[in-house]
């Protein structure tokens, strides 16, 4: 099976609460590498033990994992959703690269523990992202921006 699809087949549980699993994803990203919570203003001054209750961080995590879907689900025809990403996260938000290698393993992990996602999935998931992250990377060079 392709590894977009080995991930799609435990999306449900990640697109029926987005807002849920984003806030999972967003504090564990924050638990585990504090830098990370910096890089949006939004959510620099928000307390570790506020992450979990706050709705800006459920709102950006669910917008995080809707991209995600749309993603996978263009199954590598994704040059129409990546461009406008890569290029915002380059020029506005200045979010160095390794930031989503970080976030792709939390994603991984999460997708572990509540979508049922085994070791085989978290692997296709990192193979899609690799993808996708090395297409970010090339915008970025293009744009001059070497984070
Ligand atoms: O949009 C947004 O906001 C982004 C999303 C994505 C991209 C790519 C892929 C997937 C997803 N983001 Cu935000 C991202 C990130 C964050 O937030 C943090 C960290 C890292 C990354």
């Amino acid at each position: 099976m392709a590894d977009f699809d080995m991930v799609l087949k435990h999306w449900g549980p990640v697109e029926a609460d987005y807002s849920s699993h984003g806030n999972l994803v967003l504090t564990r990203l924050f638990h585990e590498h504090p830098e990370t919570q910096k890089l949006f203003p939004k959510f620099a001054g928000i307390a570790k033990g506020d992450l979990a209750g706050n709705a800006a961080v459920s709102a950006h995590g669910a917008t995080v994992l809707k991209k995600l879907g749309e993603l996978l689900k263009a199954k590598g025809n994704h040059a129409a959703i990546l461009k406008p990403l890569a290029n915002s996260h380059a020029t506005k938000h200045k979010i160095p690269i390794n930031n989503f290698r970080l976030i792709t393993e939390v994603i991984a992990k999460i997708m572990g523990e509540k979508a049922g996602l085994d070791a085989a999935g978290q692997q296709a998931l990192r193979n899609v992202m690799a993808i996708v992250i090395a297409d970010i990377d090339s915008t970025y060079k293009e744009l001059g921006y070497t984070g």
